[in-house]
């Protein structure tokens, strides 16, 4: 029998830094509520599912975090206060743009005698100064809280704790679950303690993950704008797919998007109707992000979303 969620939370404990992670929710959120700031969670990056308790093998996927560290940028520029929960080591905002080795072809170390100054080659000063701005802008408005996960289980255990701090918002906050979740695990009770052994071959078997979407729109942020993602490789699976995750679990939207497209096209999928939202080839050459465009059209969503609940009270 599948495991139910409250089965997931019994059996696994929180992460260590639990705690900690906590006290720093709920402090962002009473700090957001008093300034009357619309916020957004965002998930971003993919799970882990360990295969040994000391973990030395994980079962891993491809999300490298761009979508949500995109998102977070534009979802900062339209005013909202962003929690920031993602996988260790994907893709923050800000900081993305500076990827690899970027950050050191942007210096010149300029050596006169025993003085050495370290600057920024002027051909890249224009565009770090923007992306500086921007981030200690975030910073210094209190607007950014970043959390990070690895597992499968530390996500479970820090998503409900961020749904928890967000209920006081209501309808002013929005989910935007753009982490890849995996959507199977092997129960802590059934992984090895220490490395397994490659004398023989390992036969693993999988469980299937609970669907966290229910209890979190039913129950956790039953008043929020929540809009979750779905992504496919068939495309004649995909909308269908989308929309019935949107029947089952009643929430606002679903953003359909194919693994080789993702970055050029997704399609939203509403209780109304679906629409795609895309980039041309040239848009993509000059480096435009779908994000921008993503953003803007749920920034406008949740504002009518916003004033439909005011007429429905
Ligand atoms: O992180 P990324 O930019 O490489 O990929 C984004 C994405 C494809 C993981 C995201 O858009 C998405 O579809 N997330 C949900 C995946 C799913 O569980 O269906």
């Amino acid at each position: 029998m599948d495991s139910t969620w409250e089965d997931f939370y019994n059996k696994h404990p929180p992460p260590q830094d639990f705690v900690q992670s906590e006290t720093l929710l709920k402090a962002f959120a009473e700090r957001q509520l008093k300034k009357n700031t619309k916020v957004v969670l965002i998930t971003s990056g993919g799970t882990t599912i360990p295969l040994e308790h000391n973990t030395v093998r994980f079962v891993d996927n491809f999300s490298a975090g761009t979508r949500g560290s995109v998102s977070a940028e534009y979802f900062l520029e339209n005013g909202y206060a962003v929690i920031f929960m993602y996988r260790l080591n994907s893709l923050e905002p800000f900081s993305r743009h500076f990827k690899g080795q970027k950050i050191l072809d942007m210096l010149e170390d300029n050596r006169q005698g025993e003085k050495s100054t370290i600057t920024v080659l002027p051909q890249y000063t224009e565009n770090l100064r923007k992306i500086l701005h921007k981030y200690r802008e975030a910073l210094d408005q209190d607007k950014l809280l970043q959390l990070t996960f690895t597992t499968l289980s530390e996500y479970l255990w820090l998503l409900r704790s961020a749904c928890q701090a967000l209920a006081c918002f209501k309808d002013k906050a929005i989910l935007y679950l753009a982490a890849a979740v995996s959507d199977f695990y092997i129960p802590s009770n059934e992984l090895a303690i220490h490395k397994m052994s490659s004398k023989e071959p390992q036969t693993i078997s999988l469980q299937l993950v609970p669907k966290i979407l229910a209890p979190l729109v039913s129950l956790w942020v039953p008043e929020a704008f929540v809009v979750s993602f779905k992504l496919e490789t068939d495309e004649n699976l995909l909308i269908s797919k989308a929309r019935s995750a949107l029947n089952k679990y009643k929430h606002n939207l679903v953003i359909a998007n194919m693994l080789q497209s993702r970055k050029q096209q997704v399609t939203f999928v509403t209780q109304e109707n679906n629409y795609v939202i895309s980039l041309t080839n040239e848009q993509l050459k000059k480096g435009e992000e779908i994000e921008r465009l993503i953003v803007n059209a749920l920034v406008d969503k949740h504002q009518s979303f916003l004033q439909s609940t005011v007429k429905d009270n």
